[in-house]
């Protein structure tokens, strides 16, 4: 493994559809390409590289006979992501990947988790925990299942993507900016002790004191991903999204959580998924999403990128 250097950003674009019914997030990494994330980066003073997109099977393509919808592809994908995550990690780089939907995450981290010996905590900012199984969703959607299939919860295709088991202990992992949970993800939640920070809390105790909450909980940690859905974002600011859910935080609430993670620096590794053009105005979402990751990697108002 080589010297691990923040500064060395890679990026891995996973333009995968197949967790949910809704079409056009596999345009996500595209948009968000589009949207000069490389530049603005570059502008941080970063070294990028573009490893391009991993090879993802469009909808057309896969079966549909399968109870959960699209899951042979998803893990195919999944493991392959994973591999390429891994990778990334070992060459020292900072890991950036976009989806896609969200179940391109239980690639990524259970990828970058692989990674290293240290345990890898998580920071979900989503409107969703995504934290249902194959028994508990709705849906069927695997979009709707990475959390738990990466805390060692759901399908064995799924959470055994990575490693054998959970990638990351539920002690480890953080959700932020939610307002939308099935009934029985609920009881799952509440069964597994994961930390929840809802929009209720944001809404009662302001973001900022959210934000330095929840990364205290995860203080004990060197190595954290930061999984960043868009719709925890208010669709008035962020419309281009796969679920969109009213409610959500505000552009300038936005900012600010990406600035105090940004503080803290223990982020390790990030996705930025669910951007969906299809449903965007003008590409503003992912545009705004390249905003949030400048935030999140150090540019301020004023003063030089620390
Ligand atoms: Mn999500």
């Amino acid at each position: 493994m080589s010297e691990s250097d923040p500064r060395n950003v890679q990026i891995l674009g996973v333009p995968m559809d197949l967790g949910q019914d809704r079409r056009g997030v596999d345009m996500g990494p595209s948009a968000i390409r589009y949207a000069q994330l490389k530049e603005v980066l570059e502008d941080l003073d970063y070294s990028v590289t573009d490893l391009g997109n991993v090879e993802t099977p469009i909808p057309e393509m896969v079966g549909k006979k399968e109870e959960v919808r699209h899951l042979g592809a998803v893990r195919d994908v999944c493991v392959a992501v994973a591999e390429r995550a891994r990778g990334m990690v070992e060459a020292g780089a900072f890991p950036i990947f976009l989806g896609g939907d969200h179940s391109v995450s239980i690639g990524t981290v259970s990828g970058v988790a692989a990674a290293s010996t240290e345990r890898t905590g998580v920071i979900w900012l989503d409107a969703h925990a995504d934290f249902n199984t194959d028994e508990t969703s709705p849906s069927g959607n695997i979009h709707g299942m990475p959390l738990a299939a990466l805390a060692g919860v759901g399908h064995p295709d799924l959470v055994d993507i990575g490693a054998l088991g959970a990638s990351v202990s539920t002690e480890d992992i953080v959700l932020i900016g939610l307002r939308s949970v099935d009934l029985r993800e609920r009881e799952l939640l509440r069964e597994t002790g994961v930390r929840l920070y809802t929009m209720k809390e944001i809404d009662a105790y302001g973001v900022a004191n959210v934000v330095r909450r929840a990364l205290k909980d995860l203080s004990h940690l060197e190595r954290v991903h930061l999984s960043f859905d868009l719709d925890a974002l208010d669709p008035s600011v962020a419309p281009g999204v796969g679920t969109p859910v009213r409610g959500g935080l505000t552009y300038r609430e936005a900012h600010l959580v990406m600035e105090l993670i940004n503080e803290s620096s223990t982020i390790t590794s990030l996705d930025v998924v669910e951007v969906n053009p299809i449903l965007d105005n003008q590409n503003g979402t992912a545009e705004l999403a390249v905003e949030l990751v400048a935030s999140l990697m150090g540019r301020q108002i004023i003063g030089l990128p620390s």
